[in-house]
């Protein structure tokens, strides 16, 4: 009878499986499943059967929900974006790029302000436009504050830890996890362009599985109709307009000033969906051939 378990681990096709009962399984993969890279996936579920002690065959991948390519992760469940408000100062456009994605790949989202140590109360209502549509949780690795909130956050799913180079993401991963043993750099090397973090792995956080990636300072939309940009920016579903296929970019009749007025749109964020919205009709504008991925 083959056994279910989670690839926590991969490297060059020998996955870690961790099995129900806790232990982990050494695995190789199975012709068929050798024979085209990505078959097995960090976040798969698979059916193991034992090859010797702590090794195992797997014999077959089990369905899979979304399917991340960078990292290359199955069965995501949502981002933790990690977010330094100093040290160094965050890019409050890459924050929202984070979250937009999160909304185009249907995942949860919740934003981890790292370094709260470093931030004074009196400086922590900048993020009050996030608050107010996603979960924000202000953590330390340094002090320990937040921790148990941000884990409390977490459920049963896979997280992917995102966010900039240096904001503080395997530091977090250490402090949550006290045997995760994952890279941090100095933050000199870092502003050299160093990235720290290669291996794609799942550390397990309480019920939960957290995956650490590397900062991406260059971070890309998928090409998409504006539409579906504007699907993604929350506080402008309800805006009562004249037009359902409204933009909110000065069309007759639109809802955007009263709620600017009101302040359920926070002009960061409205700014932050313009710029975006611009970027994927310039894609679109250059490149005709690919409008028929635009879903
Ligand atoms: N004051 C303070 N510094 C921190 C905290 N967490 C991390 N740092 C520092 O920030 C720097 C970068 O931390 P990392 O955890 O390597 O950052 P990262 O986001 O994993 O960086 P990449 O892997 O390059 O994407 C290190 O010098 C850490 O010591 C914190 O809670 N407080
Ligand atoms: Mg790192
Ligand atoms: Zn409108």
């Amino acid at each position: 009878m083959p056994r279910t378990g989670l690839v926590v681990r991969l490297e060059a096709d020998r996955p870690t499986v961790r099995l129900e009962d806790g232990s982990e399984w050494r695995c190789r993969l199975r012709g068929r499943l050798r024979r085209e890279a990505g078959q097995v996936l960090v976040g798969d579920r698979v059916e193991v059967t034992p090859i010797g002690a702590g090794e195992g065959w797997v014999e077959a991948v089990l369905p899979r929900t979304v399917v991340l390519e960078r990292p290359p992760l199955a069965n995501v469940h949502g981002l933790i974006v990690g977010f330094s408000l100093r040290d160094p100062a965050g890019s409050f456009t890459l924050l929202d790029r984070r979250l937009v994605l999160a909304e185009l790949l249907g995942l949860q989202a919740v934003v981890a302000v790292t370094k709260a140590d470093l931030v004074p109360v009196g400086e922590r209502h900048h993020l009050d436009p996030w608050a107010a549509l996603y979960p924000v949780v202000w953590t330390s690795a340094r002090t320990g504050e937040g921790l148990d909130a941000l884990a409390a956050r977490l459920g049963t799913g896979i997280w992917v830890l995102t966010g900039e180079s240096g904001a503080g993401k395997s530091s977090l991963i250490n402090a949550l996890v006290p045997d995760a043993q994952a890279v941090v750099q100095d933050l000199s090397r870092i502003r050299r362009g160093r990235q720290t973090t290669r291996v794609v792995r799942l550390y397990p956080v309480r019920g939960a599985w957290l995956a650490d990636t590397p900062g991406f300072t260059r971070l890309d939309l998928p090409r998409v109709p504006p539409r579906r940009i504007r699907d993604a920016f929350r506080e402008l579903r309800p805006l009562a307009c004249r037009f359902a296929d409204c933009l909110h970019l000065g069309e007759p009749g639109c809802g955007l000033a009263a709620a600017l007025a009101a302040g359920t749109v926070a002009p960061v964020r409205y700014e932050h969906y313009r710029t975006f919205v611009a970027e994927v009709a310039a894609g679109g504008r250059r490149d005709p051939q690919g409008g028929g991925q635009w879903t």
